[in-house]
């Protein structure tokens, strides 16, 4: 068994751990025990599958073993080729969820389940993408947004809409390096093409089409898919919440929301306060029902209604543990196949509802958009049936909770910046405040903390440390994803939390009234930072790659990270790895990434497995970055 003491910062993790094992209930770190040590080959990158003359696996080290693969693809090759195909599949993922969102905004109507929230925003685009607006309907403006936003994804001309939203010098870059994606499922299909047997081999060029992909991720998919949740669901505003596996209620229905599209998650939302179903709860003997929210989907819903954030992904199997949750319903993503089997030793009705992703041995429940409503409540009503299956011998419910705040978009923290505007002689609603402690150097800069969690790290460990140092040095920090519900968990997303930070970012919190760690949203808000960096080197003259800014992912997993990572480094922000990828194999491909994009970019990437190291090293890029801005005036 593994030493638990290893397994989380939160001593919560470790109880139930200890309560899967008296109950023979196998977790993912008994399957990490049997797992042994990943394959060595895999973990540098070196293994190549992509025909089947192979599998190959060549030598890392120059000498030893076979150097080329059949075909005579180099280390450099095959690491480079699996590096883009992990881009590919993690922009597909983004954007295929931006795509799904945008079909429901062109469902939307007056009536029906799915309307328009904020039409302030939806007019903002309307206009930026020049759809005319005067006296049309609000519904057919929508709809013929929602269908520009689709052509993004098969457009054969040009290239994508929002890049424009980038500062000057930023879009002179793509444009020197060629890498201005073009429509969203290009870029992925060229990349499935390029490295398919016998076509690029230069890693070089990899790379490069991998920052195109990338960007067509950060720049299309993520950034639809934030825009138009926010069209369709409501822009967040700041909010009350509380995380941990604590928010799960003894006396309630628990119903966990996992997974990403908020277009299943909003009418979850919508159908828990449905008066015949919260009726029918009390039929059932429970005293509500109470919905708590897991990875993404977790925080689309956090952020717009303040539901309770249950834990971050790694938590999936503890929640379950718990005995109390009458339904996990998921869509898409981070979702363990093993809930499956955990479920079944519990009453737990484990959900699917996405064509997308069915999990054997879980019921599925198609989840209808045209009937959206219907479909969730039926999927409520499921849950509720399912209280009286509870196994009362089985039940322990931690205490562990966090108050957090959650809720700042862009438009968000703008509002919160105008706080301390002098209206006379400035005008609201800008970054200027920001821009100018920057510059002034009461922050020292900002960190956008993001991603996963990963069993090779102590659970959170990485994410806390990395945010605590940096408040702690005047940097303020924001968050997303994961990354975010570890911070909420750890009380860090309170104004509270300001008592941790330097003086200078604790001024900042107490006049703005925010906390010294901002939770953003969903991985797909990480264009809400793109879009605040960008903002800001906007307002300054500047372009990203000269603000004290960095991106961390200190605990990532996912293809989805790797192509966030690459298209943050393409927009010109550093990007600091707490786990490394898999490209160790291939000197030249880690000369490239954590070296010479640098001077393709003026970003690049820095790798190691230490947290507190990691946190170092940004802080010296920070202070680096700023003496540079000093010169820029
Ligand atoms: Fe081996 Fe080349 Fe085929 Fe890859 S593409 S499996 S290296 S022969
Ligand atoms: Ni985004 Fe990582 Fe969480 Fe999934 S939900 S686990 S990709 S950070
Ligand atoms: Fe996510």
């Amino acid at each position: 068994m593994s030493d638990t003491k290893m397994v989380s910062l939160d001593a919560m993790d470790e109880q139930l751990i200890q309560k899967a094992k008296q109950e023979g209930v196998e977790t993912m770190w008994d399957r990490k025990v049997t797992m042994k040590a990943p394959c060595g080959f895999g973990e540098k990158g070196v293994c190549c599958r992509i025909c089947a003359m192979g599998p190959c696996r060549v030598s890392p080290v120059e000498g030893k073993g076979a150097q080329r693969g059949i075909c005579g693809a180099t280390a450099d090759t095959i690491v480079a080729r699996n590096f883009a195909r992990m881009i590919a599949a993690g922009t597909a993922a983004h954007s295929d969820h931006a795509r799904e969102i945008a079909h429901v905004m062109h469902l939307a109507s007056k009536d029906g389940n799915y309307t328009i929230k904020d039409e302030k925003k939806l007019l903002r685009l309307a206009e930026e993408w020049e759809v005319k607006t005067e006296g049309k309907d609000i519904y057919d403006i929508a709809h013929e947004v929602a269908e520009i936003a689709l052509n993004e994804f098969g457009k054969p001309f040009g290239t994508l809409r929002f890049l424009e939203r980038a500062p000057e010098p930023r879009k002179k870059i793509w444009e020197k390096l060629k890498i201005k994606p073009r429509a969203i499922d290009r870029e992925i299909a060229t990349i499935m093409h390029s490295t398919h047997m016998g076509c690029t081999s230069d890693a070089e060029s990899l790379i490069h089409m991998g920052m195109r992909t990338a960007l067509a991720d950060g720049w299309g998919g993520s950034m639809i898919g934030t825009e138009f949740s926010d069209i369709l669901f409501g822009t967040p505003v700041p909010r009350e919440t509380e995380a941990n596996l604590g928010v799960l209620e003894e006396k309630q229905i628990n119903i966990l929301l996992h997974g990403h599209e908020p277009s299943l998650s909003e009418m979850i939302v919508m159908a828990s306060q449905d008066p015949e179903l919260v009726k029918l709860a009390h039929e059932v003997g429970a005293e509500g029902i109470n919905l708590a929210g897991m990875c993404c989907t977790g925080n689309e819903v956090t952020m717009r209604h303040g539901v309770k954030i249950a834990g971050n992904f790694y938590q999936q199997e503890l929640a379950v543990l718990t005995g109390v949750v009458e339904a996990v319903i998921v869509d898409v993503q981070c979702i363990f196949p093993s809930l499956t089997p955990i479920t079944d030793c519990y009453h737990t009705k484990f959900i699917t509802t996405s064509p997308k992703a069915k999990i054997t041995g879980a019921t599925h429940i198609e989840f209808n958009e045209e009937k959206a409503l219907e479909s969730a409540k039926g999927i409520v009503r499921e849950a509720i049936e399912n209280f009286k299956n509870r196994k009362q011998d089985k039940i322990f419910i931690p205490k562990t909770k966090a108050q957090a705040t959650v809720g700042y978009s862009v438009e968000a923290v703008i509002k919160q910046l105008d706080r301390v505007v002098n209206s006379q002689i400035d005008p609201l609603g800008t970054v200027k405040p920001l821009a100018d402690v920057i510059k002034a150097g009461v922050l020292r800069g900002a960190a956008g903390i993001v991603g996963c969690n990963n069993p090779k790290t102590q659970h959170d460990y990485g994410h806390i440390e990395v945010m605590k140092k940096l408040i702690a040095n005047d940097v303020i920090v924001v968050t997303t994803g994961c990354a975010a519900q570890a911070a909420a968990k750890a009380g860090l997303t309170s104004k509270d939390a300001a008592k941790l930070a330097g003086k200078g970012l604790q001024a900042v919190c107490e006049l703005v009234d925010i906390p010294p760690v901002l939770h953003m949203g969903s991985c797909v808000d990480i264009s809400r930072i793109i879009t605040l960096v960008s903002e800001t080197a906007k307002f300054m003259g500047v372009d990203n790659c000269d603000l004290p800014v960095v991106g961390v992912a200190p605990e990532w997993m996912s293809e989805k990270a790797v192509a966030i990572g690459n298209y943050v480094m393409a927009s010109g922000i550093d990007v600091f790895l707490g786990v490394l990828p898999p490209v160790t194999g291939s000197p030249e491909v880690v000369d490239l990434l954590t070296n010479r994009v640098e001077e393709m970019t003026g970003a690049k990437f820095f790798m190691d497995e230490d947290s507190l190291k990691l946190a170092d090293m940004m802080l010296v890029r920070i202070e680096e970055k700023r003496k540079n801005l000093e010169k820029l005036g």
